[in-house]
């Protein structure tokens, strides 16, 4: 039997500013910490992307033909205080205005992110996450944006918080690419806590009328076998990524067992644990009974198992299957089941562990009001065959047959009680993937980058109806 959504349910689409807008030398907007890095680095380039900047209105004039009723965008910080603090730009604020004022032409509710991993340069150089002049800026450009756009009603502070501290000091693959360092990864998961926790607190005592949420990247983390040492390490790997952050924002509260594991981590690396404040605590306790909602991101799930040898990360940003390792010294070693179908880029389907995690939210996180799933889709190497014209619908039975499964895993979860109120696909149309270029296509409408011409997907045709009836088809 087809498996149904609540009537209420909304369907939506997300995007990023940095991965969609391209103009990044427009309309007076300061440089970001991408910029410099991308060029060293030799990935890519990240103008014009999507061209979003110029084209928002085409996308979300598709976005209304194919029953999207809302959308995640966010803000480029530094295209409101180029510098991150100081004098507004007022041409950013225009296009903003503007953004919003064609969302609601289009019958289409925005969902605002702050900040998704596009810290302005200057305040990157100064210690990103780990300074507390970035944290004071960052609530400073919040209120800003609270008194301005008032025509938002659906506020999201930081995106993914613990992919950016991951990726910026484990893992190495964004900029300043450290690797191995979990004080770092900590530190900056902690102070962006407190940020996000400030800018609740002030937004809540704006009384401006809307809410207000988080989003964070939530892996379901399993044990590769049943033994005690895979599944302890299963248990810190979820430290690292999930349990700080949700005991944090969704309880107010850092566990002991939780602070437990971190410091297992800490101390198995001779690293020192990160620094907090009872204020700082209280703060972040005072936040979570003001939250609204939290965001899940989730795409695939991860298995553990016991590693003690030495730390080994190798990121696959080319979609060559099987090229990826996972091994943390002092954590774990990510190790799939054979039986496990994965994406060119190693990401498991597993739509299990969105269940799981939907559930985990609801049982031991009582706190929350709404969850919204912020992100979830596939990314796939897609091509634009010859001979098209603008009618061309391009056929992607694999995204259909991964949002058939993923949304019906919601569906279960919103049956066993969770308080699932929307979806949005990652992505809106496609853009550019941080760590792997525009090959890696998640949207529902394709974007041909040389000519930025739009062409719909199938499974932009699919969604409508999934949108339209609330039923998920067969
Ligand atoms: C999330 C980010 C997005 C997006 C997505 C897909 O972590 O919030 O910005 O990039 O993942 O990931 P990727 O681009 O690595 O495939």
């Amino acid at each position: 039997m087809s498996k149904t959504l609540p009537k209420d349910f909304l369907m939506g689409g997300a995007t990023a500013a940095y991965q969609v807008e391209g103009a990044t030398k427009e309309d007076g907007k300061g440089q970001v910490l991408w910029d410099d890095f991308l060029k060293k680095e030799g990935r890519f380039a990240p103008d014009p992307a999507a061209d979003f900047y110029h084209r928002y209105d085409e996308d979300l004039a598709l976005s209304e033909k194919y029953g999207v009723q809302v959308i995640r965008v966010s803000i480029a910080w530094s295209r409101i205080f180029p510098d991150g603090t100081g004098a507004v730009e007022p041409r950013g604020v225009a296009y903003y205005h503007k953004l919003f004022a064609s969302c609601k032409q289009h019958g289409i509710e925005p969902f605002v992110t702050l900040h998704h991993f596009d810290t302005p340069e200057r305040l990157h150089v100064a210690g990103d996450w780990l300074s507390q002049e970035m944290v004071d800026a960052f609530v400073a450009y919040a209120k800003f944006c609270f008194q301005e756009f008032t025509e938002v009603k659906y506020w999201i502070t930081i995106n993914e918080p613990t992919s950016m501290a991951v990726q910026q000091y484990t893992n190495g693959t964004f900029p300043p690419a450290e690797s191995g360092r979990f004080d770092k990864t900590f530190q900056a998961e902690h102070n962006q806590m407190i940020a996000h926790a400030r800018v609740v607190n002030a937004y809540k005592s704006m009384d401006l009328g809307g809410k207000i949420g988080i989003v964070h990247a939530l892996q379901t983390v399993y044990p590769y076998s049943n033994s005690e040492g895979d599944r302890h390490a299963a248990a810190l790997q979820d430290a690292l990524e999930n349990r700080l952050y949700l005991d944090g924002t969704l309880a107010g509260k850092y566990a002991p067992e939780t602070l437990a594991l971190v410091k297992e981590i800490l101390d198995k690396n001779n690293q020192k644990m990160f620094k907090s404040t009872p204020e700082e605590l209280d703060v972040i306790d005072k936040a979570a009974h003001q939250l609204d909602f939290v965001g899940v991101n989730n795409y695939f799930s991860k298995w553990l198992r016991e590693y003690n040898g030495k730390s080994e990360t190798v990121h696959n940003g080319t979609g060559a299957k099987g090229t990826s390792v996972a091994r943390l010294h002092g954590v774990g070693e990510e190790k799939r089941p054979d039986n496990i179908e994965t994406t060119d880029w190693d990401w498991s389907i597993y739509p299990r562990g969105m269940h799981d995690m939907l559930m985990r939210i609801h049982n031991d996180y009582p706190l929350v009001p709404e969850i919204y799933v912020t992100e979830n889709g596939i990314g796939l190497k897609e091509e634009l065959p010859g001979n098209v014209n603008k009618n061309t619908v391009l056929a992607d039975p694999k995204r259909i047959d991964y949002l058939k499964k993923y949304l019906g895993a919601i569906a279960d979860a919103i049956a066993e009680g969770a308080n699932v109120k929307g979806y949005f696909i990652w992505s809106l149309q496609d853009q550019f993937s941080w760590t792997n270029g525009y090959s890696k296509r998640y949207g529902l409408f394709f974007v041909d980058f040389p000519t930025q011409k739009r062409y719909v997907k199938q499974s932009a045709i699919w969604f409508k109806k999934v949108s339209d009836t609330h039923v998920i088809p067969d």
